[in-house]
């Protein structure tokens, strides 16, 4: 029965998913304990509660995003008519503890904010003894606890390649954000979107990156915004070695990284040498230390595969968040599934998930936002015939007085062609992307349409209002270029 365990609930792992379904589960009147415990990288970097996005995702990311944007602000303010001295350069050491200090202090407020919820949270490295039995690690040895009920919220960690000297000389985002040193020139390895943005942070803060793609760039997001979004990459200055992977990182006397590198097409080998190596190759789901054979849950890949209720295959053992397998990894999304956990674990609610339609962002330099389908995914599902597709490039106004590059501000609609002309996918390559998207996510999810787009009126002079602005289709052949 209910009374014999020690918690209702015990949710493994204090990221974003897990924060959110035990503080909803105890509103609800739940006793919840909430694991958390973050192993140290091969460097050493370690960190508080609150997850990846707190401490080494999102956030920090988004205040490096922002101080390169700054710079890039200064250099335009001095056209607007500002007297600044625009040769500035930034001072690695100041940033770092101001992005520390934000997180620092995240890190207090949530603690805080468990304490006041009744949250216990245990600091600890939990794995399963039995599908209701828990051991937690906890600093000074061990507890055993016992639950009804289990999340499993533990996401997941970058990944390593397997070749000479990647552990010991390359770091990872988890290391980026608190990095003791300028990173200097540095070899970003892989082109997915948080390879993409440390690049282009590290270039905008006038670090010398060099982006690696082993195949194509952005995979799984639109292949056409994907290739906008490294086009204006490398108009700025960032190099892109495609179709190349690396073979070893060797140390110098001098101190700095010789990495040997191998073209996949030529098999040219060659190499080059830089101070900081990144891993952003992928993550990997946190599985190994849970014991999932004990509980009787099963793996796949290194992830959790869950039912439409977020239920693995033991059906008291929930998982939300990164973990579990084929879902968007976002923070969003994470929050929102734990939160609709609890309620129907605990507050009678039947509402599920929804994990369709979920709007993103890059920030790149320039930035990236969509919502819904990729072209290619909507000719996947619908037959190119049955799809129009919108598009324009436009000039943000704010771009002329300091001459930007308006080479790459680009939008599109992917829309049903017949019928209603639902709007399938939004995309928007531009400034404030994720302002931009937000709202337009909430249309496209009530069932917007090209009419009403078209109905709607813009605010001017904007960049959103490029959307209520598409009047050229892709089919036409006509000019997507504004004229002067
Ligand atoms: P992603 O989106 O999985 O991207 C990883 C990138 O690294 C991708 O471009 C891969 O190329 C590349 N990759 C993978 N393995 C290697 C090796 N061994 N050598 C060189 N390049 C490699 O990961 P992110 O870290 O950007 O994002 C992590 C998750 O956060 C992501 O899944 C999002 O959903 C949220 P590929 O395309 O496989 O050839």
């Amino acid at each position: 029965g209910k009374g014999n365990y020690d918690y209702d609930l015990v949710v493994i792992g204090g990221g974003s998913g897990g924060l959110s379904c035990a503080k909803e589960a105890v509103a609800h009147g739940a006793r919840v304990a909430c694991l958390d415990f973050v192993k140290p990288t091969p460097l050493g970097t370690k960190w508080g509660v609150g997850g990846t996005c707190v401490n080494v995702g999102c956030i920090p990311k988004k205040l490096m995003h922002q101080a390169a944007l700054l710079g890039e602000a200064v250099h335009e303010a001095a056209a607007y008519g500002w007297n600044v001295d625009d040769k500035i350069k930034p001072d690695w050491s100041k940033l770092v503890t101001a992005v520390q200090n934000h997180i620092k202090s995240v890190n207090w407020v949530t603690r805080v904010d468990l304490r006041d919820k009744k949250v216990e949270y245990i600091n600890g490295l939990g794995s399963f003894v039995d599908s209701h039995t828990i051991s937690a690690k906890l600093k000074g040895g061990e507890r055993t606890i016992t639950a009804q009920t289990f999340v499993i919220a533990v996401g997941g960690r970058p990944r390593y390649p397997n070749i000479p000297g990647a552990v010991e000389y390359g770091i990872t985002s988890d290391d980026l954000f608190s990095l003791d040193h300028e990173p200097g020139k540095t070899l970003v390895v892989g082109a997915g979107y948080i390879g993409l943005e440390c690049a282009g942070f590290l270039k905008g803060l006038g670090y010398e990156p060099t982006v690696m793609v082993r195949s194509i760039v952005l995979r799984g997001f639109d292949q056409q915004m994907a290739n906008l979004v490294a086009a204006a990459m490398e108009e700025r200055g960032i190099p892109f070695l495609r179709k190349t992977v690396p073979l070893s990182v060797e140390k110098q006397s001098d101190g700095r990284l010789l990495v040997k590198y191998e073209n996949t097409e030529t098999g040219e080998v060659d190499s080059d040498v830089f101070d900081t190596v990144l891993w952003a190759i992928g993550r990997k789901g946190l599985v190994d230390d849970l014991n999932l054979d004990n509980a009787g849950v099963l793996t796949h890949k290194d992830k959790i595969q869950v039912d439409c209720e977020e239920t693995t295959n033991v059906p008291h053992i929930y998982a939300v968040g990164d973990i579990i397998y084929g879902k968007p990894e976002l923070t969003p999304v994470a929050v929102l599934a734990g939160r609709l956990l609890a309620r129907r674990l605990y507050a009678d609610s039947e509402l599920r998930m929804d994990y369709v339609d979920v709007a993103t962002t890059v920030f790149t330099p320039l930035e990236y936002a969509c919502v819904g389908l990729s072209e290619e995914d909507a000719i996947k599902l619908y037959g190119a015939e049955e799809i129009e597709v919108f598009h324009g490039y436009y000039k943000p106004t704010e771009f002329f007085i300091p001459q930007k590059s308006v080479r790459y501000c680009y939008v599109k609609a992917v829309a049903q062609r017949n019928g209603e002309q639902r709007v399938y996918g939004l995309h928007y390559l531009g400034p404030v992307a994720g302002e931009v998207i937000q709202g337009f996510a909430a249309a496209l999810k009530s069932g917007l349409t090209i009419p009403t787009l078209m109905n709607t009126v813009g605010i001017h002079p904007t960049t959103a209002e490029e959307f209520t602005r598409l009047s050229i289709t892709k089919r036409s052949g006509l000019d997507p270029t504004p004229a002067s």
